[in-house]
C-alpha cells in the first residue's frame, strides 16, 4: 500500500488514525499550495484531485479520510480504533458522521469561502456571501456538544476513537485558520485538549 499524502487537515486525519494503531506505510508527498493535486499526474491517481488517497497493493485507490480509516482498521493487525462489536461500531460511525455534517463540513467550507478564498476560488464553487454564517453553524452545533459530553471522556464513551481525530483535528485546524475552540464551552475545551495531548496528534 502507498498513502497519498500533503498537509491539511483531511490527510492529518489518516495520519493521526495511523499512529494510533501502529501503522506505517510508504508515502508520495503532494503539495496542494502549488495545486499539483490539481494536475494530469495526480488527477490520473485520484481524478477527485484531493488528498489523502491510498494506493493498495492491487493498484486500486482509496479516497475519503473515514473510508481509508475504517479499512485500514479492518485489515491491519492490531486493537481496533473502530470498535470491536456491532454496537461499538454504531455509536463511533454515530459520531464520526455527527462531527463530519454539523462542524467539519461547515467549517472547512466557511475557511474555503474566506482565508481560504485565494487557494480555493479556482479550485472549486465558493461561496464568500455564506462564510460568516457557515463558521456560526460549526460554532451553534460545537455549543450543543459541549452540552452532550458531560458524562465521559470522548465523543463516542470511553474510548479515543476515529469520532475525536476526526473532531479533533479538525478544530485544531479552525485555530490556525481563524475558528478557535471557543474556550467557554469547558467540556468541549478539556476534551479537545485530552485529544490534542496524545502524541499522534503530531503524527
Ligand atoms: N472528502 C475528502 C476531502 C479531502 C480534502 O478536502 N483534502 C484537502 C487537504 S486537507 C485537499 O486536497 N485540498 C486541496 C484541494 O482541494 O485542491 C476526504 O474525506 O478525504
Amino acid at each position: 500500500m502507498k498513502l497519498y499524502n500533503s498537509i491539511g487537515p483531511n490527510p492529518q486525519v489518516v495520519r493521526t488514525f495511523m499512529a494510533e494503531r501502529g501503522i506505517e506505510l510508504p508515502r508520495v508527498e503532494i503539495d496542494i499550495m502549488t495545486a499539483v493535486n490539481r494536475q494530469a499526474d495526480y488527477l490520473n491517481v485520484n481524478p477527485a484531485g484531493q488528498l489523502p488517497a491510498l494506493e493498495l497493493d492491487d493498484g486500486s485507490l482509496l479516497t475519503e479520510i473515514t473510508v481509508i480509516c475504517e479499512y485500514l482498521d479492518e485489515t491491519q493487525p492490531g486493537k481496533p480504533l473502530m470498535g470491536e462489536t456491532p454496537e461499538e461500531r454504531a455509536q463511533i460511525r454515530r459520531w464520526t458522521r455527527w462531527a463530519d455534517l454539523n462542524v467539519i463540513e461547515p467549517m472547512t467550507n466557511g475557511f474555503r469561502a474566506s482565508e481560504g478564498l485565494p487557494m480555493f476560488k479556482d479550485r472549486m464553487r465558493v461561496l464568500p456571501e455564506a462564510a460568516d454564517g457557515l463558521k456560526a453553524c460549526a460554532q451553534d452545533k460545537l455549543a450543543w456538544l459541549d452540552g452532550q459530553i458531560t458524562d465521559r471522556d470522548y465523543l463516542a464513551g470511553d474510548r479515543f476513537t476515529l469520532a475525536d481525530i476526526m473532531l479533533s483535528t479538525f478544530l485544531a485546524f479552525g485555530e490556525q485558520v481563524g475558528q478557535p475552540v471557543n474556550r467557554e464551552l469547558t467540556n468541549l475545551s478539556a476534551w479537545f485538549d485530552r485529544c490534542q495531548a496524545r502524541p499522534s496528534a503530531k503524527a
